[in-house]
């Protein structure tokens, strides 16, 4: 298909913000000749960016394993033997530890986890002291416990929560073969209440389920068309967990994965496009295809929720061989 040069830079150097993105146009940019992709994702990314800045977050499991859903790319799911110890609610202290580590090590936003397929009101009491903690170290905040109502997403806001993460996870096409415990629009009427409230929408997605890259366009389209784009579009590579029916997926072309992040960085021109969970098997230069193709944040530390993640060490190395500089805490 013929596609519009200015789809969401116009020759002026305007920025245009779109929620009306077709199917074939999605498509036919997630296809393009891969210079062609790359240049026009670049050229997005640094209108609005410094495209040597990376945001650091760190993530912190704060209520491990036993979760009723059953995703089934999830270690912490009650319905897979993956050998994961299930833990109750971190106390204060320890999690207020974990964020002054974060602080030191860099990161600028502290993302607290709980394996919940939604909190109980008591739940959501107790994460709000917690949010309370971190934000006073002086990090801004993130965290994800599952589906929210309207009431609960207005109280952890007032708690000073900046961010809730409620991945979409996959295209709607191709949702019914990963979860079967939740629906589609169960994830949207949480996306709605956490918009509500006013705290900011972290949204992405996992790549290397098996999906196929009209899957990928599908979810990038529909977090592209949703009333605002999410602040924070975490792209997640699939973390293969033995004994999770996804543990011997077949592994996604990085050439894909790469296209995918450009696609996100074109569609959604302001968001911070993460590239989340999948870096420890993923290679330098695939990373840094990434960085070029419009990702810039990174989760920084030796574990994600319950997986690992690159060493600080190695994460150091491969930021100053690219010469990318840590983005400012509230940037
Ligand atoms: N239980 C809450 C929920 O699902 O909304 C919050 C925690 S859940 C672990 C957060 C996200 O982590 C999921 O939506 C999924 O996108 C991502 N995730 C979980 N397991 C993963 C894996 N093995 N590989 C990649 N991403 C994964
Ligand atoms: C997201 O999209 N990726 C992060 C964060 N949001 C919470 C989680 C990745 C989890 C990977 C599997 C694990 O470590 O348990
Ligand atoms: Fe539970 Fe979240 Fe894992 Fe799904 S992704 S099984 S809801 S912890």
């Amino acid at each position: 298909m013929d596609l519009n040069p200015e789809t969401t830079l116009a020759s002026t150097g305007e920025i245009i913000i779109r929620h009306d993105w077709s199917r074939d146009e999605t498509r036919a940019l997630l296809d393009l000749p891969f210079a062609e992709l790359l240049y026009r994702a670049m050229t997005t990314h640094r209108a609005c960016f410094d495209p040597s800045e990376v945001q650091l977050s760190t993530l912190l499991s704060i209520k491990t394993g036993g979760c009723p859903e059953d995703c089934a790319y999830c270690p912490q799911s009650a319905h897979y033997k993956t050998g994961l110890r299930s833990e109750g609610l971190m106390p204060l202290a320890e999690v207020l530890d974990q964020a002054r580590r974060a602080l030191e090590a860099g990161a600028s936003r502290f993302c607290m986890g709980a394996a919940w397929r939604s909190p109980r009101d008591h739940d959501v009491e107790a994460v709000a002291a917690l949010v309370a903690g971190v934000k006073r170290l002086g990090l801004e905040t993130c965290a994800t416990l599952g589906m929210l109502s309207h009431a609960q997403a207005s109280r952890l806001k007032d708690a000073g929560l900046d961010y809730y993460n409620h991945n979409l996870d996959t295209s709607p096409e191709y949702y019914g073969e990963i979860i079967s415990t939740r629906d589609y629009q169960d994830r949207l009427d949480t996306l709605a209440a956490v918009r509500e409230s006013g705290m900011k929408v972290c949204c992405g997605g996992i790549l290397g389920m098996g999906e196929s890259p009209a899957d990928h366009a599908e979810l990038l389209r529909t977090l592209a068309n949703l009333p605002e784009h999410p602040e924070s579009v975490p792209i997640n590579m699939l973390v293969r967990v033995a004994g999770t029916p996804l543990a011997s997926a077949e592994p996604l072309d990085p050439i894909q994965f790469v296209r995918t992040i450009a696609v996100a960085r074109i569609l959604m021109p302001r968001s911070m496009v993460r590239l989340s969970a999948g870096r420890e098997t993923m290679s330098d230069e695939l990373q840094a295809l990434c960085f070029l193709a419009g990702a810039n944040s990174i989760f920084l530390g030796e574990k994600l929720l319950t997986t690992p993640n690159p060493s600080r060490d190695r994460d150091g190395r491969l930021l100053e061989r690219l010469g990318i500089k840590p983005m400012a805490v509230n940037a």
